[in-house]
């Protein structure tokens, strides 16, 4: 072949003519709307571009020619396009809202923004996992992040927080060891996004320290429902610092205005593979349809007195302080009601820093803090690329800023003139530090020998783990005991299993032979010898259960609909609207997603066709079939499996028309009072209101 075979020359938006004339022509200059919609194409250098499907070559055969700056640019920028996603909670999801203060404080803190009831200021919120990477699944049994930026009059202050008050290690010098632990094994690359394996239990039994967070990690607390069920803490103890110059310790607390929830173990599991971004599609759901989350930030505040006397050390960030001790003072909220315009701009470049805090706010010496105060700005320089993450809109304070730091990569404020240091004597002479309303760190007394040495109270680990324990339901019990079975058993190594499970007798010792049994082992291990003897008679804490601080409604919950061609209009329709009323949402799941036909004629498109939807993804079900719709459903293994998996969880299914024998089609033959016949359109209000408890426990015990 030689260069005089035809010419084939794609167009933008066909792909397959051969008329080289089949292009834009009509284009203007200046970026007027080109004849097919969106503005003329440039380079990022603003030169037009002629074509956008083909390389520049030599003939039409020949190799591409090095002079097509089109080409290389585009190519050049894709390289380029990832930074390094964060070494933890690389996978996460934002929101833009407002924090509002509820109750001034101005006895105890001198920042601006609590000065006054009704203060508000932008906020922008990130939850996160911790241990996956980037593109992992959203139900990993793990911690999550809870990071919220307030952009204040005063500069920029970023809580840092997690979804769990306390944390594994005591000291940051631990932290590159438990991440490394926790995160794929380095030979293998695997297990992702998963702490239910050897090197993570191997190094947690080496660590008494840990006890605590585990108890917390193996309970539903690791598999949050959304982040909109989920609460969020600053772990560390702060100061409030008032006018004054008078300090009080403080603890910050995120209450969800929607209550606590979570799912099941079995739910996470079939839920990752339904759908991966379950908790991102909830976050932007919700905004999206003006259902606006809210939590209240509430404070513990006490003084050196509480302090002294506490039976653990408040600088001890495995330790947290009942509310029952110390009750939480709720003094401002947050609402997240706008979604990002762009994930990469806005969340993935977001810059979190524990060290970010106005005046009135202070660090306290947990060695915990101390150590993330050095690690944040250094990860955001290597993540962001340089020192100018400031710069990027995200980042950036919204109250105004002066100082003398200048160039660097992508310097986007490059003030003018020639006074870049001070002191200088030039007329415009920049900025000036000045104490007045400035920061000013609380002048602690500090004095002690240099020793890498930690406090002796911080070595009790068992008492608040025995604590937490005991505070849970039976339930809840359960699902931690099935919790540390299920993740032992993925460890393969005996030895490793073995050690863990000595650490629960200190805990509890019904515990301890739950696990012992869930395993197989033949008793259980003789105990670790604790480095301290625990704290006896501890009370149990109820605001540390989830089950007693669930929704009282079904408000921002998800009805999952199973219907079938002819179900009955009436009972349809008031099935929708009692929850729409409840402040719920409603999703219909059908055999095709095209829908289905009512008794009435009228069609309803379906949101989900039955095969991508479990019951898992659902808070509640109701099975709305007709009597062919009952055979039909029956021989889909999808909605057996529904029907089978809705029962086992535990959930309310409302049951309309032929519903129940489809549930005995599908194979479930107990009937209980949480299948709940649905007759006539009156009974679905009712139906919804029992819905609010969450599951029908009784089934599952
Ligand atoms: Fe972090 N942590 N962390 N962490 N952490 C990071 O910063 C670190 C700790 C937390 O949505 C990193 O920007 C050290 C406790 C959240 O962008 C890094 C220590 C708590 C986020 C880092 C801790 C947290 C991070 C990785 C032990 C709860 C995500 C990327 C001293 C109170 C923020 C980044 C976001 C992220 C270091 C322990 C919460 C590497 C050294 C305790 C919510 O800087």
């Amino acid at each position: 072949m030689t260069d005089k075979t035809p010419l084939y020359r794609p167009s933008a938006d066909t792909q397959s003519s051969n008329d080289l004339t089949d292009r834009p022509t009509d284009i203007g200059h200046g970026g007027e709307p080109h004849q097919r919609g969106g503005p003329a194409m440039t380079t990022a250098q603003g030169i037009r571009v002629d074509d956008d499907q083909n390389t520049l070559k030599a003939g039409a055969r020949g190799p591409a020619l090095l002079e097509d700056f089109h080409f290389r640019e585009k190519i050049f920028h894709f390289d380029h396009e990832r930074i390094p996603e964060r070494v933890v909670h690389a996978r996460g999801y934002g929101a833009h809202g407002y924090f509002e203060t509820t109750d001034a404080l101005s006895d105890l803190t001198s920042a601006h923004l609590f000065q006054e009831k009704g203060r508000r200021v932008p906020a922008f919120a990130r939850f996160s996992t911790v241990a996956g990477n980037k593109g992992s699944f959203d139900l990993a049994r793990d911690v999550r992040g809870f990071a919220v930026k307030l952009y204040t009059e005063e500069g920029n202050w970023d809580i840092v927080g997690n979804n769990i008050p306390v944390f594994f290690i005591q000291d940051a010098m631990k932290f590159p060891d438990l991440v490394h632990s926790v995160k794929e094994a380095p030979d293998r690359a695997f297990p992702q996004a998963q702490s239910a394996h050897d090197n993570f239990w191997d190094f947690i039994s080496l660590m008494p320290q840990a006890m605590h967070m585990v108890m917390w990690i193996m309970s539903d607390r690791a598999i949050p429902r959304s982040f909109r069920f989920m609460e969020g803490f600053g772990v560390h103890t702060f100061r409030f610092v008032n006018a004054e110059g008078k300090s009080h310790f403080v603890k910050f607390h995120w209450k969800p205005k929607q209550g606590l929830q979570s799912v099941l173990w079995p739910e996470a599991v079939k839920i990752n593979g339904a759908d991966p971004d379950f908790h991102r599609r909830d976050l932007w759901d919700a905004i999206q349809s003006g259902d606006y989350p809210e939590w209240e930030l509430g404070v513990q505040v006490f003084d050196e007195d509480f302090a002294d006397q506490f039976p653990f050390d408040i600088l001890d960030a495995t330790k947290l302080i009942p509310e029952e001790d110390v009750p939480v003072r709720i003094i401002g909220r947050l609402v997240l009601d706008r979604v990002v315009d762009n994930f990469f701009a806005e969340t993935e470049q977001v810059a979190f820093c524990t060290q970010n805090i106005v005046p009135g706010v202070d660090f306290t010496n947990d060695p915990l803090l101390q150590g993330r105060n050095f690690s944040y700005l250094d990860t955001q320089t290597k993540r962001l690329g340089g020192p100018n993450f400031t710069h990027i809109p995200i980042n950036a304070p919204k109250c105004p800023f002066h100082h003398f730091q200048q160039d660097g990569h992508m310097a986007m404020h490059n003030p003018k003139g020639r006074a870049n240091y001070e002191p200088n004597g030039w007329a415009e002479g920049g900025p000036r530090a000045d104490p007045d309303g400035a920061f000013q760190h609380y002048p602690e007394m500090v004095e002690g020998e240099k020793r890498k040495i930690r406090p002796e109270l911080f070595a009790d680990h068992y008492s608040q783990a025995r604590q937490f324990y005991q505070s849970q339901t039976e339930v809840e019990q359960d699902h931690i005991a099935n919790a540390i079975t299920f993740e032992l058993s993925k460890v393969e190594t005996p030895g490793i299993r073995e050690r863990l499970v000595a650490h629960l007798p200190n805990i509890d010792t019904d515990l301890a032979q739950k696990v012992a049994d869930g395993l197989g082992l033949i008793e259980v291990p003789k105990a670790h010898n604790p480095a301290r003897a625990p704290v006896e008679g501890l009370n149990p804490s109820d605001k540390l259960s989830i089950l007693k601080n669930g929704p009282e409604s079904f408000a921002g919950r998800k009805m999952g609909l199973l219907l079938s061609d002819g179900v009955d209009d009436a009972l349809l329709d008031a099935i929708m609207e009692a929850v729409k009323d409840a402040g719920g949402m409603v999703e219909v799941v059908a055999p095709h997603i095209y829908g289905i036909t009512t008794a009435g004629g009228k069609e309803v498109p379906a949101d989900q066709k039955i095969d991508g939807a479990p019951a898992a993804l659902y808070d509640a079900i109701v099975m709305l079939v007709s009597d062919d719709g009952a055979k039909q459903l029956a021989g889909m293994h999808a909605a057996k499996t529904f029907a089978l998996d809705a029962f086992a969880f535990g959930k309310f299914i409302g049951i309309g028309d032929a519903g129940m024998d489809f549930l005995k089609m599908a194979g479930v033959d107990s009937m209980d009072d949480g299948i709940i016949p649905l007759d006539q359109p009156d009974d679905a209000t009712g139906f919804v209101e029992t819905c609010a408890k969450l599951r029908f426990w009784e089934r599952m015990v």
